[in-house]
């Protein structure tokens, strides 16, 4: 389905949708956001907002679904190497870095376990929503291990005896201290990225991509 408007998928409710939604408005798209919808028509732009789980923005943009999509890059990286994975498109073009959304992938473990290094991890079982990114860190480092997946919850598995260490986000550490937990290897340090589908677009959609990226960067460069 083409469509001659910008699409372009945002979370809709959580810890990117509120920045996101600032920088869209700073950099001149008017919108209003009323009720459940799914989309939103920008008033004085040819751009559709989509409001997603966030889970769903890599997935549209490698299958060219939207033509933009705003996401932390520790689940785009996750989604892109689950699909490759699986022999299905992975591409995407990443536009710029954003200043929201900051925070680490780590791997931690009971905050009274002594540890030396990634071979303490060897043989455990590391409970977590990002098992591509973990096996690709402990593949690096040669370290054998076992997963538990878990979307949810994933801090109290060692307590609940599901799992020797867990692997999941930190911003301030309150979640890892609260669960008794300390961390013991960071694995990605993640922001929110913006990113474009790699499909060729018309013209005048590049080209509005190139006028939004310039005032991203002056709203951007404002704040520093
Ligand atoms: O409903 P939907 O699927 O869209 O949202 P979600 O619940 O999957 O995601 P959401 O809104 O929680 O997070 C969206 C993105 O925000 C993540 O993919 C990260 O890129 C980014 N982000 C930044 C974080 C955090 N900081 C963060 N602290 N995402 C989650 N956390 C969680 C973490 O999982 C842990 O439970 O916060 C807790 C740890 O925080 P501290 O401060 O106690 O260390
Ligand atoms: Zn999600």
């Amino acid at each position: 389905m083409q469509t001659q408007r910008l699409r372009i998928a945002i979370q809709k409710k959580g810890r990117l949708s509120k920045e996101c939604q600032e920088l869209l408005k700073r950099c001149g798209v008017k919108f209003n956001m009323i009720g459940e919808r799914l989309v939103v028509h920008a008033e004085n732009m040819p751009i559709d907002l989509l409001l997603v789980r966030d889970d769903d923005i890599p997935g549209l943009i490698m299958d060219g679904v939207v033509d933009l999509g705003v996401i932390g890059e520790n689940e785009l990286e996750e989604v892109s190497l689950e699909r490759m994975a699986r022999g299905e498109p992975a591409e995407y073009i990443k536009l710029r870095r954003l200043d929201f959304g900051g925070c680490r992938l780590s791997i931690a473990i009971d905050k009274d376990t002594e540890y030396n290094g990634p071979q303490d991890l060897q043989g455990k079982r590391i409970a977590t929503t990002y098992p591509q990114l973990v096996k690709r860190y402990m593949d690096t480092l040669g370290v054998s291990f076992s997963t538990c997946m878990l979307n949810g919850s994933v801090e109290v598995a060692p307590r609940a005896g599901l799992a020797d260490a867990i692997c999941d986000l930190v911003s301030t550490g309150a979640t890892l201290e609260a669960n008794g937990l300390k961390e013991a290897e960071v694995i990605l340090r993640s922001k929110a990225v913006l990113i474009q589908q790699s499909g060729t677009l018309p013209n005048e959609k590049q080209a509005l991509i190139g006028r939004l990226l310039t005032r991203m960067q002056g709203v951007i460069q404002a704040k520093e």
